[in-house]
């Protein structure tokens, strides 16, 4: 294919997760790799816009809260700010560093749903999840414990057992019970919405595989196993008291999943630069002009997010430029160790 001229880079560098400080690993692999691309573009005369953020919802930062017996907002706020100022101290020069929990992520990220809804791009699909009927919730894997059906640890996770390593589902514990109050659960049946991944397939092997071929081959390899292996339709809504709600009638208690708005959080966040200093430009010019270059800077654990779940959305949508690299670091090497930076990003995600 024709190598394509761009007019401007648009960077994003993945949204830290609030429920926790950024670290050494965070640092190394994405942001001041990021940064660095983006202050040589500068020193080059070249117009480009480097965008950030705290990623806010999901359902890591409401575990936490209940643990320290503050309000999830508390706990938000705190990161948040501490997450900012290592970056300001540390010198990554974002043009924006932002929060998907501001007012206008909100209604970007809903008003990005709706246009997706009233579409008809979503198909709505029951399943049976586990409820506690004491607190009249529905709770995710990681809310909740039971005995590990491998090696019969009391209290091993809805995902995973700590103790032998195993990988669960929480249908598979026995005894399942609410993490938090130990209180017994049933099973309840519940609507989300999904988009059809699978329906994009097609599309997403021609644009990955045959027109993206020089992207990073650990990038490039995932993203082949993911479409080898055959994508399904993928649950964009949960049922949750934090986040952004679904603006769906009767979708009362359900809110979008955290992957879902926080990949939107780099438009949203654009856009809330672009309309308090017009100087940036318009933020469609940034998002849905084809000479503008669009850059994810990401950990690994992120690829199928920015690689195949985010484009389809884009798509789905219809307007929006999709990204045309996604450098992704495998690998830290801190004195002689190699450290798996993503590794590093979950063990902080679990220490409290
Ligand atoms: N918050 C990274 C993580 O915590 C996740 C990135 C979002 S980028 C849109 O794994
Ligand atoms: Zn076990």
């Amino acid at each position: 294919m024709e190598k394509k001229e761009f007019k401007r880079t648009l960077v994003t560098a993945a949204l830290p997760y609030a429920n926790g400080p950024v670290h050494i690993g965070h640092l190394a692999g994405v942001y001041v790799p990021a940064d660095i691309y983006v202050r040589y573009k500068r020193l080059l005369g070249e117009e480009v816009l480097f965008v950030g953020g705290s990623d806010e919802h999901g359902v890591p930062v409401t575990i936490r809260a209940r643990k320290e017996g503050c309000t999830v907002q508390d706990v938000v706020d705190r990161y948040h700010n501490l997450i900012k100022s290592s970056f300001e101290r540390f010198g990554i020069s974002f043009d924006v560093y932002s929060r998907t929990t501001s007012s206008i992520h909100h209604q970007f990220a809903s008003d990005f749903f709706k246009h997706l809804y009233e579409d008809g791009k979503f198909v709505e699909m029951e399943s049976e999840q586990f409820y506690d009927e004491a607190t009249q919730e529905f709770l995710t894997d990681r809310n909740i414990k039971g005995e590990c059906p491998v090696c019969h640890a009391q209290d091993a996770n809805g995902d995973q057992c700590e103790k032998c390593g195993s990988t669960l589902s929480p249908d598979e514990l026995i005894n399942p019970v609410n993490a938090i109050n130990g209180n017994p659960l049933v099973k309840r049946s519940t609507k989300h919405w999904y988009l059809p991944l699978n329906e994009y397939q097609p599309w997403l092997e021609q644009w990955i595989l045959n027109e993206h071929k020089e992207w990073r081959s650990n990038v490039y390899g995932q993203c082949k196993s993911w479409l080898d292996a055959d994508l399904r339709p993928r649950a964009v809504t949960r049922d949750l008291n934090w986040g952004i709600p679904v603006p769906v009638e009767g979708a009362e208690g359900k809110v979008l999943y955290v992957w879902f708005d926080a990949p939107i959080g780099y438009i949203s966040n654009t856009k809330e630069l672009c309309d308090a200093h017009p100087e940036y430009g318009n933020w469609e010019t940034w998002w849905k002009d084809d000479s503008t270059r669009l850059i994810h800077f990401i950990g690994k654990d992120n690829i199928v997010f920015h690689c195949i779940v985010f484009p389809a959305m884009l798509k789905a949508h219809g307007g929006y430029i999709l990204p045309d690299n996604v450098p992704s670091n495998e690998f830290l090497n801190l004195e002689g160790e190699k450290i798996s930076t993503s590794r590093n990003w979950r063990a902080h995600r679990q220490c409290s």
